[in-house]
């Protein structure tokens, strides 16, 4: 379950492939151009909740970033310490309205979507609810179209160009944006409901930073 897949720096990343709060990571840390190593928890075998990983991020969730002797956990944090730690490029703009909009933006996926359609959630639904897949499915698909949709109207409302979520290059926003579009669109949400998304998240995916965390594209030791 271990693994390593880049040599050479302190900073080890827990995570796994298809988490995708872990692919926010690797964006960030591939927009950094910072070397990593991935030490790979299996969630479909519910590795996240060995007590030896546990005594790294007592919550059980993935990722966590080691570095320099300290454990970071919850995927923003790590993002804004990574950013402050190397902040060519920035991940958030300078200017503190814009900032505010850029962490709103990021934090309407990171905060208030991704936790409802996580594997915890799916599992207490079917196991404590008594949901059977299709309802857990239609939970999953109705929360991802009301973020969506909201995340759609404060696109479609600002003055951006609309090549990213704010200015001319990624933000914590396209960060937390594109990981999420991507596993919404394997659960079955078309994104042709949302063209600004849409556009923002291709654009993010021509990018190498985003294709090389993209789980898709990981190497063995990292998925
Ligand atoms: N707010 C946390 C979310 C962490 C999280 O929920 N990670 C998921 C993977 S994307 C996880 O570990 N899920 C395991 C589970 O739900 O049991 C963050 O941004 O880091």
């Amino acid at each position: 379950m271990r693994d390593a897949n880049r040599l050479g720096n302190a900073m080890k990343l827990h995570a796994y492939g298809r988490s995708s709060a872990s692919f926010r990571v690797r964006i960030a840390l591939n927009l950094k151009g910072l070397s990593y190593e991935t030490v790979s928890h299996d969630l479909t075998r519910d590795e996240q909740r060995d007590s030896h990983y546990l005594s790294v991020n007592p919550q059980g969730l993935l990722p966590a970033l080691e570095d320099d002797g300290a454990v970071l956990t919850q995927s923003l944090a790590i993002i804004e310490y990574i950013d402050a730690k190397k902040p060519e490029p920035p991940l958030l703009p300078r200017e503190q309205l814009a900032r505010a909009r850029v962490r709103a933006l990021a934090q309407l996926i990171a905060a208030d979507t991704h936790p409802l359609v996580t594997k915890r959630v799916a599992q207490r639904l079917r196991d404590d609810c008594g949901q059977d897949e299709q309802a857990v499915q239609r939970w999953r698909l109705h929360w991802l179209h009301l973020s969506f949709r909201a995340f759609e109207t404060h696109l479609a409302t600002s003055a951006e160009d609309g090549r990213f979520c704010h200015g001319g290059s990624p933000t914590i926003a396209d960060i937390a944006l594109v990981p999420q579009a991507v596993v919404a669109e394997q659960l079955g949400l078309s994104l042709n409901a949302y063209p600004l998304i849409s556009r923002i998240v291709e654009g993010c995916l021509q990018l190498p930073a985003f294709q090389d965390a993209h789980p898709d594209n990981l190497g063995r030791g990292e998925a």
